[in-house]
């Protein structure tokens, strides 16, 4: 069994696939803190996690031609200046159960926990990237990234970025060694992950190995075959996945977590609570919240977390306090959040529904019934 050296996980996780192992935390525990805690960040693994020996452990970082590779060791990877900074990481397939619900779609049952945040410490990869002898050229390119976690015929997970990304400074991109202020989990990439703020989770390489600059991206399976949008009507019969760019940039999100699906609230008030997304670095300026399915709405408080201009790399988490209206027997409560370019999301899942249930993030909709 390969998967027998897998971690231990915390028994609140929701299992939605044991091997490999993918997890999310039930939505009550996921808005508690705006920091989610280590044991209770959702895990999405697609292979057995790798045991690697940090004091042996190597990362290999590709020289452009006439240089010389790096072979760096954790020590020398703490010799670039540290770099601290809260970024939430979401699952392209996150809420694809209600992508599903509507029509069959390939993929794990995520719900609305495919979703967590971090304070991750590491080298910016523009500083180690510069090291090794790389410059931004002016002809495309892309930086590659290998895992050590492998499949029985020795096929790495990989995953690539566009190396303008991971030159800017601005943007940030890390090679994490601390994840809220401890060494990675293993579950997360002990002892080195990629992370990439506001990109999809599927470049966010864990347990990794190798770093390449290439002139095209990636030639894994995760970048070329996987984690891409179609067109509702594409089905796998008719679909060409070259036709369609890589999941870099995710769109705006919203979801609701407390209170539950099919919850009996109290008459008199009631409070709704969940958490706003955008990707790119782009700040959530506002969440709306419907008690009547999308009639009315009143705008939710949001916390006062810092949002950097063109850097806002982690959630809001926002709530909502609000006279149940007299009389109901049951609430249709809706949120959706607008972004800083002013995006919002669609009210429904049907026409933006792929065959993958990749980047499902219509209005979410939560039905309740009033106590009398
Ligand atoms: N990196 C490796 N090496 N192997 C993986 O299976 N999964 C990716 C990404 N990095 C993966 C990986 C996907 S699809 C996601 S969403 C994130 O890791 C999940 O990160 P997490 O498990 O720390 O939440
Ligand atoms: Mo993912």
């Amino acid at each position: 069994d390969p998967y027998a050296n897998d971690p231990v996980r915390h028994p609140a996780l929701k299992v939605n696939s044991q091997r490999p192992f993918n997890a999310e935390p039930p939505p009550e525990l996921l808005t508690e803190t705006y920091i989610t805690p280590n044991p209770i960040f959702f895990t999405r693994n697609h292979l057995p996690v790798p045991n690697l020996d940090p004091d042996t452990y190597r990362l290999h970082i590709v020289g452009p031609p006439g240089r010389k590779p790096l072979s760096l060791s954790l020590d020398d990877l703490h010799q670039f200046p540290k770099h601290e900074i809260t970024v939430t990481l979401q699952c392209a397939g996150n809420r694809r159960s209600e992508m599903s619900q509507l029509k069959e779609v390939r993929g794990l049952e995520w719900r609305t926990g495919a979703i967590s945040t971090a304070r991750w410490a590491g080298a910016r990869l523009c500083d180690v990237l510069a090291k090794a002898g790389h410059q931004l050229r002016a002809t495309e390119a892309h930086v590659c990234f290998e895992g050590l976690d492998s499949d029985p015929t020795g096929t790495a997970y990989g995953a690539s970025i566009p190396l303008a990304r991971a030159m800017d400074p601005e943007a940030e991109v890390l090679l994490a060694y601390e994840m809220n202020g401890q060494p990675l989990p293993r579950d997360h990439g002990f002892p080195v992950r990629v992370v990439v703020p506001g990109v999809v989770g599927a470049r966010h390489v864990k347990w990794l190995g190798k770093v390449s600059v290439e002139p095209e991206e990636s030639h894994s399976h995760w970048q070329r075959r996987d984690y891409k949008g179609f067109c509702p009507s594409v089905d796998w019969d008719s679909v060409d996945f070259d036709s369609s760019p890589s999941i870099q940039e995710l769109p705006v999100q919203s979801a609701i977590t407390e209170p539950k699906e099919g919850e009996m609230v109290e008459a008199g008030e009631v409070t709704v609570k969940g958490y706003a997304w955008s990707g790119g670095g782009r700040a959530v300026i506002r969440v709306d919240v419907s008690l009547d399915g999308g009639l009315t709405w009143q705008v939710a408080e949001l916390d006062r977390e810092e949002q950097r201009p063109r850097k806002a790399w982690a959630w809001r988490l926002w709530q909502l306090q609000a006279p149940v209206p007299p009389g109901k027997k049951e609430l249709n409560i809706v949120c959706k959040a607008v972004d800083d370019s002013y995006n919002v999301q669609p009210d429904t899942v049907g026409p933006i529904w792929n065959l993958r249930g990749v980047l499902s993030n219509a209005w979410h909709r939560v039905h309740v019934r009033v106590a009398s």
